[in-house]
């Protein structure tokens, strides 16, 4: 093929698979008692009847050399970039997790070792220990050579700029392994009014809860201590740039009164730094178009969010992104490659 007509190299960032084992895990955790909000989306897919329409979805996380790489070809996505669906292990108790995230990681591990064109894959990791979440993100990355990390948002209502989880900042860090911060349902303290008219996920409390977690992290000065610390975050960023001249103004305010930490950096200053987005699941041009003005175009990444939606509109929305040539090619694959430390074709 003539190198104009060669195809463009999509890679889908933020692509959910499961495993059997944590699918039962997490239907205990659907008959269990327990108030979590998360337990809407839990019961919903791991404890589904038969009938319910959302079961399709647990066989599609579960398969990823059949209907997946199916669904990949018909639509001409080169790779998935895979990670452990929400909520991952975070919902277990920290023995279970760490267990679970170490299997999770060597069946990643294996399947891209049998489709290393196909996939690649973000390690998990139990936050619920963080010393031993350490040392499995340094074999993931060293020995699996799996492209970065995945983190379900809070663990037990808490969030990553508590510093009992700073082992594992400081093992992304020297890792050079990006944190995509993936959504999971709005924290206890906050889940109330979540709980009406399907809120729970991914119509609104998910993005509410991982723009809380970011914004927690620049305005708490985590990226003070970890300056070359790497975070994704999906669905055009959660609209966390539409507000950085407010929180730059406001964490100003808030840092005079005393009610915020003295940090080095302003609120943009680490998102445009420390952030890279992607666009799953959020298929607007205009929101694009303001992220790529916003955050400059190599901070944007092109993701589908399968299975939860669907592949064909996701590569439609970027085939017909009003962007160059360049930009696209930067959007598709050139980012992916470079924050996630994937193989250049
Ligand atoms: C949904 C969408 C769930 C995207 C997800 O993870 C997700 C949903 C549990 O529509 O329920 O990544
Ligand atoms: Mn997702």
């Amino acid at each position: 093929m003539t190198p104009a007509s060669k195809p463009i190299r999509r890679i889908a960032t933020e692509e959910a698979f499961s495993i059997p084992e944590v699918a039962a895990g997490l239907r205990e955790v659907a008959r269990a008692p327990g108030n979590s909000l998360d337990l809407v989306l839990v019961e919903r897919i791991y404890d589904a009847k038969v009938d319910d329409v959302q079961a399709r979805l647990l066989p599609r996380l579960l398969d990823l050399e059949k209907e997946r790489l199916k669904d990949m070809d018909a639509n001409g996505v080169a790779m998935h970039l895979l990670s452990l669906t929400a909520p991952g292990v975070q919902m277990f108790d920290a023995d279970t997790a760490t267990e679970l995230a170490t299997l999770a990681n060597d069946k990643l591990a294996a399947v891209i070792k049998r489709h290393p064109t196909r996939f690649a894959g973000l390690a998990t990791f139990a936050p619920q220990s963080p010393k031993r979440a350490a040392v499995e993100m340094e074999r993931a990355m060293k020995k699996l050579k799996l492209n970065g990390f995945i983190l379900n948002s809070h663990t037990h209502n808490e969030y990553l700029d508590n510093p009992k989880y700073f082992p594992i900042l400081e093992a992304a860090e020297d890792l050079d392994g990006c944190i995509y911060i993936h959504p999971r349902a709005p924290s206890d303290g906050m889940a109330a009014p979540f709980r009406d008219y399907g809120l729970d996920s991914a119509q609104w409390g998910y993005g509410i809860e991982v723009s809380t977690h970011a914004v927690r992290m620049m305005v708490s000065g985590v990226f003070d201590r970890f300056p070359k610390l790497k975070i994704c975050i999906g669905h055009m960023g959660e609209a966390v740039h539409f507000w950085l001249w407010r929180l730059d103004y406001m964490n100003k305010n808030a840092q005079n009164r005393g009610s915020a930490p003295k940090t080095k950096l302003t609120p943009s200053e680490y998102f445009k730094r420390n952030f890279v987005i992607t666009t799953s699941g959020q298929e607007s041009h205009l929101a694009l178009d303001f992220s790529i003005k916003a955050l400059g175009i190599d901070n944007v990444l092109w993701a589908i969010d399968y299975p939860y939606q669907p592949s064909a509109p996701a590569v439609a929305f970027m085939d017909s992104a009003p962007v160059s040539a360049a930009e696209r090619e930067k959007l598709y694959h050139g980012n992916a490659e470079r924050v996630f430390h994937i193989k250049l074709e």
